[in-house]
């Protein structure tokens, strides 16, 4: 009796052993109530759009415009585009909430010459502006045990308020490098301003995720549409060797932007986030806002490849949103701030509120999301 239940024992741990692959994979479930763990914060820096990623053994982050406080704590000018921080995280998962580094009021990203350069807020007299905001976080594309290395790609948007004056600029090209042990923060490079031309598809900025040496990068024109580049590690900076997914197959030839048979279905829900590879899902996963939302509204999609199908994206948490006409947004996922193989994703998001005289103070909520298995 008891050899023959034994027996059936085995028997349906050999059955089960083979799918460790979590349901997240085609069916992401919020396990219980995400929990909000405090917000992320520089005391002496107002900045949002913060985004992070693994570098050494710290979290990096990047924001875009930064600025500090007067002595009333009313944020005031000027301001720089870009600022980065480091947190250090926490074993077992999740990162101290404290930010720090010093950037010397010097944007991260340096501004691209030409583009109203001679201030760190790339205003220009006629009072347009080269914002260089950064869609998303850094792209660790490689670790040697002494020097990670990332990429970011920034569009040269060109903006007057808050509109556009040209459409889908062309795209710059930064790298960023750290060598471990160094208390300083990383420093980013231009490695070419014009990477790809205005017009054409800006692969990158819109997220990237690099697994097993090859980097895959999403890019999104104005017409909202999503499409994907592939390009070898170490081949990062040539763009002849790029590779692009058209009409279901890999191509070198550059699709032009509005080409639909270029569109990777249901790969966002249309507005900014993160792309990631989950371990335990074994699934790529796009975390973040429907288009043109300002609500702490976090959607989800995934894939079993970049190229798709990915599912329908859907909602799975709110946050709190600000006081401010653009309360919430920038909602990011945070993958660096946990171990490989947990089962959880930290959220975070820019959340505004109206202080003073209607001025902009920023807030990062860090939210830890754990997934049912
Ligand atoms: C890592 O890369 C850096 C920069 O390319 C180089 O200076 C260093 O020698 C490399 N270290 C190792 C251990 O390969
Ligand atoms: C908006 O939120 C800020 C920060 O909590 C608060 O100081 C301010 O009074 C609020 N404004 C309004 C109009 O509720
Ligand atoms: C939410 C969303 O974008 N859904 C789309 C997923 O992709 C199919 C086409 O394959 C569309 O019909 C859906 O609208």
């Amino acid at each position: 009796m008891l050899l023959t239940s034994l027996v059936t024992l085995l028997a349906h741990t050999a059955f089960a052993a083979p799918s460790t692959r979590k349901r997240g994979a085609s069916n992401p479930t919020v396990k219980g109530t995400p929990q909000v763990i405090g917000l992320l914060a520089d005391p002496t820096l107002n900045r949002d759009s913060c985004g992070s990623n693994l570098f050494g053994d710290r979290a990096l982050w990047v924001c875009r415009d930064s600025q500090h406080y007067d002595s009333n704590g009313i944020p005031n000018l000027p301001l720089f585009t870009s600022s980065a921080s480091w947190t250090n995280l926490v074993s077992g998962g999740g990162t101290q909430l404290s930010m720090y580094g010093d950037n010397n009021d010097d944007s991260f990203y340096p501004l691209v010459p030409g583009n109203c350069d001679d201030n760190q807020a790339g205003a220009c007299s006629d009072g347009t502006r080269y914002p260089l905001w950064a869609n998303a976080p850094p792209l660790v594309t490689s670790f040697n045990g002494t020097t990670t290395t990332g990429y970011t790609w920034i569009s040269n948007s060109h903006i007057s308020g808050l509109s556009d004056l040209v459409e889908n600029p062309s795209v710059t090209l930064y790298k960023i490098t750290y060598t471990s042990g160094a208390d300083d923060l990383p420093t980013a490079e231009i490695i070419n301003s014009a990477f790809w031309a205005q017009g054409d598809v800006p692969y990158g900025t819109y997220g990237g995720v690099v697994q097993d040496d090859t980097i895959f990068l999403w890019g999104q024109g104005t017409n909202r549409d999503v499409n994907l580049a592939r390009v070898p590690v170490a081949s990062v900076e040539d763009k002849s060797k790029y590779e692009y997914y058209v009409s279901g197959t890999w191509t070198s030839s550059q699709p032009v932007l509005g080409d639909t048979a270029a569109t990777i279905d249901n790969a966002s829900a249309g507005g900014q986030g993160t792309y990631y590879y989950s371990n335990p899902w074994q699934a790529y996963v796009w975390i973040g806002q429907p288009t043109n939302s300002v609500s702490a509204d976090f959607y989800i999609t995934t894939a079993s490849a970049p190229e798709g199908p990915w599912i329908e994206p859907f909602k799975f948490y709110s946050g709190v949103n600000g006081n401010y006409s653009l309360g919430a947004y920038t909602l990011q996922a945070n993958p660096a701030l946990s171990p490989a193989d947990s089962n959880e994703i930290y959220l975070t998001y820019t959340k505004t509120d109206a202080v003073g005289d209607n001025v902009a103070l920023y807030t990062t909520p860090l939210i830890l999301v754990e997934w049912e298995d």
